[in-house]
């Protein structure tokens, strides 16, 4: 059993913030989680989020034992006939239709690196099908890698060299609340903040000014301010192409243009043109609501145009953000098969894409993903997992996917793996995971499951090789060691030789009689929501309404209506929002039943575009 003492761990949650935890085991559990003192990010404090592993390790929640559904019901099974039936599944699925017809379907649950070993089960079965397409944060590279060709990793710490932060779509009071204390300390020093939303949030509330706009309206907003700043400034000196098309362009967009699109009044438009040109340098972090759109990637694109042309780009404290690299601390060849013919299905519409697939998927699997709750049009992926013959999922608890597949296998979650390494999506620090508790009987860690299933269909074990390998992310020349655990990656920086202005600036205008149905991420649970967590507060779904939307049609608070379009419908509370556009509804994300509504679109980037999508609100039908 693992000796009483304090772990070193990283929190392995889809969050930006990757904390560093000192992890207390007594007599082989958990006991305290707190922060790590010596993380310039972490500071000494840990969230509720990450703290109540405390209780979830060993709550009421955690799977202790396979379960495979029998006559509709599950029922405990044995490892040894789960991994069996698994096998079993996945030879039959392939022996009738090749390769492709197993699923191995990855999410972002989980930020361990050594999980991508996984990749190997369908790789070295020939390829297997495999999912491609963002639900989350690519879009919003592709737009920031358009500038200069790269997305680059610099440090946030940044902000503190701001004198005039703007967050725009982004809200880090919730989402990243190391950001947030960032910022606190940026204010402290002088700095002011802005923030632009389509509703109000803890994070407006802690802005010295915030913008509510029109959800879609940012792209005529960022064009009218670079109006504004070519205006002041002119062209830029710093090396730049495509300035002429893309000057005209804005050039057209005017302040009226910008009032009508945001629903902004003339001074509150007056007021942010003064906050992005009087008070450099300006550092402007955009979010992932933002880019949850069809033009998200011109959008990001167009907001780092801005940084450019105020003249902030590559000095001090100015600059745009979005998401950074994954910086490929991973060897290239790490758990791959060259060659391999994997066939991609489209996360952003996965349901559709898996009924479609010829030849047809008859086993599935699903790792440190909840697609039934999390993807677009989600209504198709339950349907599909109903007619699926074969699916299993792996998680720590009854997610709505593990309820609709055939078999669920329970796995250890980051405190109870040690060995591994999670590198932020948000800061310069690579940290590596200590075993700080024993799992449960009956919960085995998901790499050695999907060994055994490997093993069991007659594959060789590079498993056990490749997870030998991980430890060569250590020895990366572009890292320094920063603590016990813990290393410092070298900024990449992404502002570098010619800036390349937007070659094409979208139409974005939508009228469709409907209301914009705009989903966000909230405090209490990250993305799908777990049982445990904070179930009581917000089942059943409620959606905040703006109160002239309510007074027009006599809507109160707390009452029942449906939401409703041609994907699905969704009996919802209503919550009035005086903050909120006339024609927005906003419910929280991770919520199952949300993503009934939400359209399964594609960008032009492969990419979803979640925040595209309309609603009907109509009286409960009786
Ligand atoms: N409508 C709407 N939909 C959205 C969004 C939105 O804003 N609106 N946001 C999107 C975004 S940004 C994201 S990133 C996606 C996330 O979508 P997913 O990645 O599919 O969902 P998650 O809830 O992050 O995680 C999936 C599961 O991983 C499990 N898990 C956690 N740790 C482990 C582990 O160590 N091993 C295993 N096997 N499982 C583990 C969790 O318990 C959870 O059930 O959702 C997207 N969906
Ligand atoms: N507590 C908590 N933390 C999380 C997560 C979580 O679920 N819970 N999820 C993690 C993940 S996977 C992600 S991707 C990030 C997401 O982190 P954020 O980007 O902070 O979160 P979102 O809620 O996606 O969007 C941010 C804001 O954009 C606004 N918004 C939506 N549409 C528009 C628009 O058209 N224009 C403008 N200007 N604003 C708009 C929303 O109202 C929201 O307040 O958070 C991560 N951290
Ligand atoms: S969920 Fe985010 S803020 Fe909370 S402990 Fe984990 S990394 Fe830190
Ligand atoms: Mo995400």
């Amino acid at each position: 059993m693992l000796a009483d003492g304090n772990y070193l761990s990283v929190c392995a949650y889809d969050c930006p913030d990757s904390c560093g935890m000192v992890a207390t085991c007594r007599e082989g559990q958990l006991v305290e989680l707190e922060g790590r003192n010596d993380n310039p990010y972490t500071r000494g404090f840990i969230c509720h989020k990450g703290r109540r592993w405390v209780r979830d390790l060993r709550g009421q929640d955690r799977l202790m034992s396979p379960l495979a559904r029998r006559n509709g019901k599950f029922v405990p099974i044995g490892w040894d006939e789960a991994l069996d039936m698994t096998a079993q599944a996945i030879r039959s699925a392939t022996l009738r239709h090749g390769h492709q017809s197993f699923l191995f379907y990855e999410g972002s649950g989980n930020l361990l690196m050594g999980n991508s070993v996984q990749r190997l089960l369908p790789l070295m079965l020939g390829g297997g099908t495999m999912a491609t397409g963002s639900l989350c944060g690519s879009e919003g590279k592709v737009g920031l890698a358009r500038s200069y060709g790269t997305i680059g990793r610099d440090k946030p710490l940044a902000a503190l060299d701001s004198k005039s932060i703007l967050l725009w779509g982004r809200n880090p009071a919730e989402n990243s609340v190391h950001f947030l204390a960032i910022l606190h300390d940026a204010r402290r020093t002088g700095a002011r903040l802005g923030t632009i939303d389509v509703r109000a949030t803890p994070t407006t509330a802690a802005s010295d000014s915030a913008w509510v706009v029109r959800p879609g309206s940012d792209l005529t907003l960022a064009l009218y301010l670079c109006h504004e700043a070519i205006n002041l400034r002119g062209e830029p000196e710093a090396p730049h192409e495509g300035y002429d098309v893309f000057s005209q362009a804005c050039l057209l967009v005017s302040a009226e243009d910008a009032q009508e699109a945001t629903g902004l009044s003339a001074a509150a438009l007056h007021a942010l043109v003064g906050f992005a040109l009087d008070q450099p340098p300006l550092s402007i972090w955009t979010g992932y609501g933002l880019q949850r759109t069809r033009w998200g990637a011109d959008l990001i694109h167009i907001i780092d145009t801005l940084g450019f042309l105020l003249g902030n780009h590559g000095i001090l404290g100015g600059g745009v953000w979005f998401d950074q690299g994954d910086d490929d601390l991973l060897p290239d060849d790490f758990a791959t098969v060259p060659g391999a013919p994997t066939r991609f299905v489209l996360r952003p519409s996965l349901g559709a894409s898996l009924l479609e697939a010829d030849p047809p998927i008859e086993a599935a699997m699903f790792v440190r993903g909840n697609p039934a709750s999390q993807c677009p049009d989600a209504g198709k992926v339950l349907q599909f997992l109903k007619q699926c013959p074969f699916s299993v999922c792996l998680d720590w608890h009854m997610s709505a996917t593990a309820r609709a597949c055939t078999l669920v296998l329970p796995t250890t979650v980051f405190l109870e793996r040690g060995n591994d390494y999670v590198m932020s999506y948000f800061h310069d620090l690579l940290q590596k995971t200590n075993k700080a508790a024993e799992p449960p009987d009956g919960v085995r860690d998901e790499l050695d499951t999907v060994r055994e299933v490997a093993l069991r269909l007659g594959l060789p074990d590079r498993f056990t090789t490749e997870r030998t390998r991980l430890v060569d992310v250590e020895n990366d020349p572009r890292l320094t060691p920063a603590g016990p655990g813990m290393w410092r990656l070298k900024d990449a920086p992404r502002i570098q030789n010619t800036f390349h202005f937007p070659s094409v600036v979208p139409d974005v205008a939508v009228q469709t009689g409907m209301l914009h149905f705009i989903t966000v991420h909230v405090r209490d649970y990250i993305n799908g929501i777990d049982p445990g967590q904070a179930r009581a507060r917000v089942l059943p779904p409620v959606v905040s309404v703006s109160t002239q939307l309510a007074h027009e049609r006599c809507l109160i608070e707390g009452q029942k209506v449906t939401l409703r379009n041609t994907l699905g419908s969704l009996d919802v509370r209503i919550h009035l929002d005086k903050s909120i556009a006339a024609q927005t509804v906003v419910l929280p994300q991770g919520v199952e039943g949300v993503n009934l509504l939400v359209t399964p679109g594609l960008t032009p980037n492969g990419n979803s575009c979640i925040n595209d999508s309309w609603v009907l609100l109509e009286p409960v039908q009786q």
